[in-house]
């Protein structure tokens, strides 16, 4: 079976787009966090829609699990085969073309294999802003981008990748290609099938090719690190800036102080922004289109009356590229540095802005009661509810134990606050029993459904999601 389906993979993509030496697929078998090992009998990279649709077919007519990749920066294991070796990975990088640019559209039509920086930088090249934006962007693609729904540092502003998308084509489970690759902003005629496509992390079908608004490029940036007292005042802040600059807003990301000692640690490059050392800061991203926005004066004016209730403590505010550079490099630099600290328990969640410093409160309380020696790393996209709550142990890498506990505690008083134990990352090979007990029933039932009806077999990414 195993040489059959090789030979046939062969004719379909040749020879040497079918991988299958150890070494040649070791790359596309573990994950960025090290997590994930898996097995595959083959890695098939196709040129084209046809031709990923030609592997699907027979794949469904052997029977064979498909688990498509992209830049395999997934922080969840979705891009990762399980250890049976009965899957084929199918990786998207080789359809890394743009197919069009309708600047009159304000649109883009890329492939799945296209790495996001070079969208952004395509788009830039044609006077153009493409807003999704994360540390993985010289890496990730824009296939791995909407599958996972990725969010990033601009979703206050733009919304998530989703909210970027006109039209997608994907593959479906039987072979047959879906073409939506209408550019059209209005477009009611029945269900919305691409949502579906999207954050289906590949459990669906396999995402070809998409569509991407675009929008006017922004032409005055101001970006500033703001200490403050504590979360809350980062709440009060967030709130007093949306009020003073609306959506010129476009990041605002929040970062405790072991944050910045990580970096400091493992990128010595890096200048500590503040004399003192503060427990909280947010980096907060001014935009505006017009070129002369003095987008400086009126952040200066709206911090005025948060230093005078010491809701802020302490600012600099970028003079130049390089500096506004140099401050989101610590950001950006945040989950390499943890990574590098040794293995963590990560928690990718989501609540009302209105609980967040609830949540930090009693989240910390309680993990410092249940591991007085761990420490909580926490930063995030607190403009969209979003916390990376993570958990680092001294001792080394996270016990199973230790790992589940830690979950129980998050999710719970998730729960009570009416948060997602997943708010940008997705699901992946996540416990099975903590997704289930932590949705609601119909809604598992719905999204059973939905993947029976698309994927009988169940061929597609199995293990994932669901
Ligand atoms: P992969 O990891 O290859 O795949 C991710 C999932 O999508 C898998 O389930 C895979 O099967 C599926 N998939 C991939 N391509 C396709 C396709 N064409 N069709 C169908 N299914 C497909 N994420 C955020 O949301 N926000 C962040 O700020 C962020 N920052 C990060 C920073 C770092 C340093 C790293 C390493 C990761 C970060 N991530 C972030 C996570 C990750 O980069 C994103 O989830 C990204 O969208 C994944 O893209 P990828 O191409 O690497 O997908
Ligand atoms: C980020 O915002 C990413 O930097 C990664 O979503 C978060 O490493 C993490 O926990
Ligand atoms: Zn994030």
């Amino acid at each position: 079976m195993s040489s059959e389906l090789v030979q046939r993979l062969q004719a379909i993509v040749g020879d040497a787009c079918v991988l299958t030496s150890a070494d040649d697929t070791a790359p596309y078998l573990n994950d960025w966090r090290g997590n994930y090992l898996g097995c595959a009998s083959a890695v098939v990279r196709p040129a084209s829609a046809a031709e990923v649709a030609a592997v699907v077919k027979l794949c469904a007519e052997l029977k064979v699990p498909i688990v498509p990749q992209g830049g395999n920066t997934g922080m969840v294991g979705g891009s990762v085969p399980d250890a049976s070796g009965t899957a084929i990975v199918l990786s998207l990088k080789r359809m890394n073309r743009i197919r069009d640019i309708d600047l009159a559209n304000n649109a883009m039509t890329v492939e799945a294999g296209c790495i996001l920086q070079a969208v952004q930088h395509a788009a830039q090249e044609n006077h153009r802003h493409f807003p999704l934006s994360l540390a993985a962007e010289g890496s990730c693609t824009i296939g791995g981008n909407l599958s996972t729904n990725a969010g990033g540092t601009s979703v206050l502003r733009y919304g998530n990748a989703r909210d970027l998308v006109l039209g997608i084509e994907a593959v479906l489970p039987d072979g047959r290609i879906w073409n939506g690759l209408k550019a059209l902003r209005k477009d009611n005629t029945g269900y919305d099938l691409k949502h579906l496509l999207m954050g289906a992390e590949g459990t669906l079908g396999i995402i070809t090719a998409a569509v991407l608004k675009l929008y006017p490029l922004p032409r005055s940036t101001c970006t500033a690190l703001v200490a403050v007292r504590d979360p809350q005042a980062a709440v009060l802040l967030l709130a007093t800036i949306q009020a003073a600059l609306g959506d010129r807003l476009s990041g605002f990301e929040l970062m405790a102080r072991i944050c910045l000692d990580h970096v400091v640690r493992h990128f010595p490059a890096t200048t500590e922004p503040f004399s003192a050392k503060h427990a909280w800061q947010v980096l907060i991203e001014l935009t505006d289109t017009r070129k002369d926005a003095a987008l400086e004066d009126a952040l200066g004016a709206a911090l005025e009356p948060a230093f005078d209730t010491g809701t802020a403590i302490d600012a600099v505010i970028a003079s130049s590229e390089s500096q506004a550079q140099a401050l989101w490099n610590i950001r950006e630099h945040i989950p390499e540095a943890e990574k590098l600290q040794g293995k963590s328990v990560k928690h990718d969640i989501s609540m009302p802005i209105s609980r967040i410093a609830e949540f930090i409160l009693r989240g910390d309380a309680a993990l410092k009661a249940a591991f007085p020696e761990a420490q909580v790393i926490c930063f995030g996209h607190v403009g969209d509810g979003n916390l990376h709550y993570n958990l680092s142990f001294p001792g080394g890498a996270p016990t199973a134990g230790q790992t589940r506990t830690a979950n129980t505690i998050v999710y719970m008083l998730l729960d009570e606050l009416h948060g997602s134990i997943s708010a940008e990352h997705g699901l992946g090979q996540m416990k099975r029993d903590e997704i289930t007990r932590h949705k609601p029933a119909v809604e598992l039932d719905m999204m059973r459904a939905i993947k029976k009806a698309l994927d009988p077999q169940g061929i597609m990414n199995p293990g994932k999601v669901l």
